[in-house]
């Protein structure tokens, strides 16, 4: 069996799918595809995740799997949240991002933020399983590591000293929001 991972961001390609091919199921990445990428116009994760997935789904006539995810600070009331791609702009510039969102936090006490992921698997037929994981932790700055991709050099995921930018890969997906999504996914879709 094969399902097409409903991302054209290099970063998440691999994370997704070292939490795939254990399960025997072949990967292959809607960039590799050439699908088209969906605009997401949802104000949610879930529905992000789910716009994208179906879209795959239907060009591809495969089941596909999307992850929308993104940065949620508590001082910035869940900034950038949804908008944490579109905050690095076309350039995909996230030491840019990452300084915006330093400079918004000024002198904000609370540096706590939490990664989210919502994932969503849809067949061709309709059918559809969306979930949602979070992995709460602080901000740091200045930046650490060059592991990993997006924010990852400023989240230091609680209970840990590290960044995810300095985590070894297996170190950040033993904890991070995307496994603990991928953990309720594989529990709803063999329920
Ligand atoms: P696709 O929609 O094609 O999957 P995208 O980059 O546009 O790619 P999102 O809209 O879900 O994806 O944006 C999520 C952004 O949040 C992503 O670009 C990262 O900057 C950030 N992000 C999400 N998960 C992350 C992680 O594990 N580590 C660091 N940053 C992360």
């Amino acid at each position: 069996e094969t399902i097409v991972l409903a991302t054209h961001n290099k970063g998440k390609v691999p994370e997704i799918a070292a939490l795939v091919e254990p399960f025997g199921i072949k990967v292959v990445s809607a960039g590799e595809l050439g699908l088209p990428e969906p605009e997401e116009t949802a104000l949610t994760f879930t529905g992000n995740a789910e716009l994208k997935a179906r879209a795959a789904a239907a060009a591809a006539n495969l089941p596909a799997l999307a992850d929308d995810s993104g940065l949620a600070v508590t001082a910035l009331d869940g900034a950038p949240g949804i908008y944490s791609a579109r905050w690095a702009g076309p350039t995909k510039d996230f030491g840019m991002a990452m300084k915006k969102v330093e400079r918004e936090l000024a002198d904000a006490e609370d540096r706590s933020a939490a990664f989210v992921s919502a994932l969503s698997l849809a067949w061709p037929d309709g059918r559809i399983v969306t979930v949602e994981g979070r992995c709460p932790g602080t901000l740091t700055f200045p930046a650490r590591g060059a592991n990993g991709f997006g924010y990852d050099p400023i989240f230091v995921p609680e209970g840990h000293d590290k960044t995810f930018g300095e985590m070894d890969k297996e170190a950040k997906y033993a904890i991070s929001h995307r496994t603990l999504a991928f953990k309720q996914l594989v529990a709803k879709v063999f329920a």
